[in-house]
């Protein structure tokens, strides 16, 4: 479908869209969130390269701000997560965000708890603001990630501290949706350069942002990743308490004795993004299996599982949670955890093919 416009060089991600939306007019009002998605990555980039200078580091003012998954927040968690929320406010076309550092699915208009959502509101986006923000002040990569599901019910959401009324509920629902339904996903990674990675279910495109116009602009075309690969990405000290055929499908990897034959490297920045872009582009095995600590892995299944599979699936890869196709999964809860394990598909495979062997 994107061929043509693939073809044509120097095209931004603002053209790409208005073409998606062309060519695909059920996703006419995408390009207008895009828009606001887009505007607030170069934003968070600044932020980020910036934060030394401007003094937004370390945690939340006074320290003790803390998430509702317990997690105390950096200065930049609190910020990213307001610059997308403002961003998305007035594209008009956002329902209901779902944000790692919210407690509970958020009403994106400005009027706050009252507001009954009409056929304008299409959309439900679900977002980590700033992935990794523990390691910015170290200089280390970081990333935001987004999914976008279609909004399809009218609802009344809770913005205020106080226990879900019936009609909440139902919003909450309209965000805990399996990653098959996801309409288009993606990240930004703010690193040597600042990337904008997506799909929109045809394929993963990567963007460059070319500081100098100010504008993402197509260096990536339908990224394929390789089938087999000589890299995982794990944190190893887990190693030890991971399930058995994880364990060992590992083990073996590293003396060559997988299916491969390969003998792999080890490659593990502790930032999703950074790791799933190096392993879309190089190939490759990332993942946060589950252990005996964490029976669902670290990972969050809404924000962080899903679309990042679904980027992976696009690009000929593989998602798994060692028995289960992470795009399948419904979630229970907005802040669930998921084992997952992602890349090329035959390495993943051998992974899955562990698991049902153990039965
Ligand atoms: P965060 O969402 O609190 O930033 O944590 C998620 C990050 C991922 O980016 C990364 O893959 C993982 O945590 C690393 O965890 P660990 O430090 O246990 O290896
Ligand atoms: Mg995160």
């Amino acid at each position: 479908v994107f061929d043509e416009v693939c073809e044509t060089t120097g095209v931004t991600l603002t053209r790409f869209m208005i073409e998606v939306a062309m060519l695909n007019p059920e996703l006419s009002e995408l390009p207008s969130l895009f828009s606001g998605i887009e505007t607030a990555c170069k934003a968070i980039s600044n932020m980020v390269k910036r934060s030394q200078l401007t003094g937004d580091i370390g945690y939340a003012e006074g320290g003790g701000s803390i998430n509702v998954q317990g997690e105390e927040q950096k200065t930049l968690d609190i910020m990213t997560n307001d610059v997308l929320k403002r961003a998305l406010r007035f594209t008009g076309k956002l329902g209901v965000l779902a944000s790692e550092e919210e407690d509970t699915p958020v009403d994106v208009e400005p009027t706050g708890k009252e507001v009954m959502f009409d056929e304008t509101s299409k959309y439900v986006a679900v977002f980590d603001p700033l992935d990794g923000s523990s390691n910015v002040d170290a200089g280390i990569p970081t990333g935001t990630i987004f999914g976008i599901f279609d909004h399809d019910e009218e609802c009344v959401v809770n913005d205020k501290d106080e226990g879900l009324t019936e009609a909440e509920m139902v919003c909450l629902t309209n965000t805990l949706k399996p990653g098959t339904d996801l309409i288009a996903s993606g990240y930004c990674l703010y690193s040597s350069s600042c990337f904008f990675v997506m799909t929109v279910g045809c394929g993963v495109y990567g963007f460059t942002l070319d500081e100098s116009i100010g504008e993402f602009v197509l260096t990536h075309p339908n990224i394929k990743i390789p089938e087999t690969s000589k890299i995982y990405s794990f944190n190893e000290a887990n190693l030890p308490q991971w399930d058995e055929p994880m364990r060992e499908t590992v083990e073996k990897w590293r003396i060559g004795e997988g299916k491969s034959g390969n003998s792999f490297s080890s490659r593990y920045i502790g930032s999703m993004v950074g790791d799933v872009h190096r392993t879309l582009l190089y190939g490759g095995v990332f993942g946060y299996p589950s252990d005996k600590k964490n029976v669902n892995g670290k990972l969050r299944l809404l924000y962080e599982g899903a679309p990042m599979s679904y980027l992976m699936e696009q690009a000929g890869g593989l998602s798994t949670t060692g028995t289960k196709r992470v795009m399948e999964i419904l979630p229970d809860e907005v802040h669930q955890r998921v084992p997952i394990v992602m890349g090329s598909k035959q390495d993943v495979q051998e992974v899955v093919d562990a698991y049902s062997a153990a039965g």
